[in-house]
């Protein structure tokens, strides 16, 4: 890398950061999500009550610290001696019921997030890979599948059910507001389901560390009106516009040529490789590499000549395209809606 690609990729990824950190809010708080509001509701009950526990505790252990002896040396505490009632009500029965109430309260949120009232609109499966999200629509067909990265797209109101399983070292499906964390084992598939309640844009991230750039395994979920999302998924199906003006057809010709097609597919293409995002629609996303960097085509040339700046260790190598075709390149990759 030149110096000035090199200033290229820390720009770029630095503003890429600043951008991830506002993206929108990961509140575990969030109740926008129909089985998070549930576990929420669980978390506060538990909170609260642990709380006033810890206060009463203090306060009577104070009580007693502070308070004159009275008598002569420790007695035994028999029935109706005057230290039995606390240690009845206050070690035994009071405990009981509060621990009774938790424990039924957990049992009633775990049946709220063990299976959706209706069944799910979609089944998404999502694919850990060190450093993203590979993220797979099934169809009919091997044709109508739809395969993307990072960006989650569910209609909002609809339960959604999630196949989730890794292609390397465990992983954690996390989007706060929407609902609690799974993890993706190797060797099987765990699933879960999300409910959006308002449109919106839900951040989230990988919840379990799982190497260098565990911080840059962003996604987003991006909860549309059932219209817009059948719309989107429609579009999603399509093959990759033809690169029918001549500098589209450059631009695929450079990708062709790179070395890029070994680890991308663009559907429509010859380009069939395995190992990256699919990129048949990458300019439908807003984010690259897992919500390290805004999508533009800038980031897109910086990310190409300098991935590993930006995220060192990522399967993506440094890809020494001159500085004319990587121009081209980016701006082929940005017709792909
Ligand atoms: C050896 C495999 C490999 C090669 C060769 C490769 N890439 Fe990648 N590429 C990856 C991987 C892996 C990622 C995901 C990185 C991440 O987010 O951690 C990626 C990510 C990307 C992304 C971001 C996609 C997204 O949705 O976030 C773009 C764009 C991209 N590559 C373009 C290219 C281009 C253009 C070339 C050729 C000049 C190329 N890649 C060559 C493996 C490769
Ligand atoms: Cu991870």
């Amino acid at each position: 890398m030149t110096r000035a690609q090199r200033r290229w990729a820390a720009a770029s990824a630095t503003l890429g950061m600043c951008a991830a950190v506002a993206c929108g809010p990961m509140n575990t708080l969030g109740r926008d999500g129909v089985t998070g509001s549930s576990e929420t509701s669980l978390g506060w009950f538990l909170v609260i009550t642990s709380c006033a526990v810890t206060v009463i505790i203090t306060v009577l252990v104070c009580v007693a610290a502070l308070r004159k002896h009275r008598g002569a040396g420790a007695r035994d505490v028999v029935a109706g001696s005057p230290g039995f009632e606390w240690i009845l009500w206050g070690g035994m029965l009071v405990p009981a019921v509060v621990l009774v109430i938790a424990f039924l309260l957990t049992i009633g949120t775990l049946n709220a997030v063990a299976a959706p009232e209706r069944a799910p609109a979609a089944t998404i499966q999502v694919v850990g890979h060190q450093w993203w999200w590979e993220v797979r629509y099934e169809g009919s067909s091997p044709d109508q599948s739809v395969v993307t990265a990072n960006e989650i797209h569910v209609p909002v109101g609809e339960p959604v059910r999630l196949e989730l399983s890794t292609g390397d070292v465990i992983h954690s499906f996390w989007v706060p507001e929407l609902a609690g964390k799974t993890d993706l084992i190797p060797g099987q598939t765990n699933t879960m389901w999300i409910e959006a309640r308002h449109a919106g844009v839900f951040g989230g991230t990988c919840g379990e560390f799982c190497g260098a750039q565990h911080a840059h395994m962003q996604m987003r979920v991006i909860a549309d009106p059932p219209g817009k999302y059948r719309a989107w998924l429609a579009a999603q199906r399509t093959p990759a516009a033809a690169a029918v003006d001549p500098s589209a057809s450059d631009g695929l010709r450079v990708f062709m040529t790179s070395g890029c097609a070994n680890c991308h597919t663009i559907r429509g293409t010859g380009a069939g490789g395995g190992v990256g995002p699919d990129l048949t629609h990458i300019a439908s996303r807003t984010t690259i590499a897992a919500g390290t960097l805004p999508n533009t085509e800038a980031n897109l040339m910086g990310w190409i000549v300098g991935a590993q700046g930006i995220k060192p260790g990522s399967d993506m190598p440094n890809m020494p395209v001159p500085s004319r075709d990587l121009q081209t390149l980016a701006a082929y990759l940005e017709t792909l809606k």
